[in-house]
């Protein structure tokens, strides 16, 4: 069943992503199964309570404690299903990476029709923001008169990480919800206005010359929500470092210009890669 959904899924590059999809396989079994067995019952109360099998009504109804003993079995799996899989699974999902793995931790702060991609630098604290500074310049309100701000990098609708290395990315919006999706890495989460939730995945391969990894907005944000895509890239260690120099070097952009409209007015027909 895995390897059948895989042919209509994106290639799996993060470290959780396998059990995700071995996740998505049993629940399609166990859809399967409820699909035939409930198919099949179907038929055979059309048979067996056909008006000419049962020309007079039964006024007692089923005598038997059949109904109890599945209604208890169905309390029995559920509970199992929660304390087994989904307490465990939050667990795993809530409980970060701790700080002696070295995670890389940045914000993404989502807007219309854009990704904002906030690294804290070298530091390795986000300077101030405040929203009265949010100009078509600064787009994440970033207050440069505060030190732990100077070394900050924003990005535009790309994203870079490091292969091997966890990845911790608070999620919030400006306006309206979104929700950031990275399919490759099988990730998504939605991106509230006011609240700051935090996702982390490791990525495990490096993207290729031919690869095209994508961020996409799974969530409709209005008019523009189709051309609302970023780039993943995933970069080996020395790469990422080099990444980071270039764009502290070009972290100034001129006065007159606005990135968000620029990136997000393109034409349609650009390819994103
Ligand atoms: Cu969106």
């Amino acid at each position: 069943m895995k390897e059948f959904l895989a042919q209509y899924m994106p290639p799996d590059y993060s470290a959780h992503g396998p059990q995700l999809d071995s996740l998505n396989a049993y629940v399609h079994w166990l859809m399967l199964i409820l699909f035939v067995f409930w198919g099949a019952y179907f038929l055979f109360v059309l048979w067996r309570f056909n008006a000419n099998r049962n020309p007079k009504a039964n006024y007692h109804g089923m005598r038997s404690h059949w109904s109890t003993y599945s209604e208890a079995g169905v309390a029995i799996v559920e509970a199992v299903l929660l304390i087994g899989f989904s307490i465990p699974a939050w667990y795993r999902w809530t409980n970060r990476p701790g700080p002696e793995t070295n995670p890389l931790e940045l914000r993404i702060v989502a807007e219309q029709f854009a990704w904002n991609a906030h690294y804290p630098g070298a530091d390795g604290i986000f300077g101030r923001r405040d929203v009265k500074l949010v100009s078509s310049t600064n787009p994440l309100g970033l207050d440069m008169t505060d030190p732990h701000a100077k070394d900050d990098v924003v990005a535009l609708n790309q994203l870079h990480l490091e292969v091997n290395r966890p990845a911790i990315i608070h999620i919030t919006s400006k306006d309206v919800i979104h929700s950031f999706f990275l399919p490759v890495m099988r990730v998504k989460q939605d991106a509230i206005p006011g609240m700051d939730v935090a996702i982390h995945f490791t990525p495990v391969k490096a993207t290729g010359p031919d690869d095209h990894w994508e961020i996409a907005c799974a969530q409709l944000c209005g008019l523009g929500h189709y051309r609302m895509r970023g780039q993943l890239t995933v970069d080996t260690k020395s790469g990422f470092q080099a990444w980071m120099k270039s764009q502290v070097a070009q972290n100034s952009p001129a006065p007159d210009t606005n990135p968000v409209q620029a990136a997000t007015t393109s034409s349609p027909t650009t390819p994103h890669v």
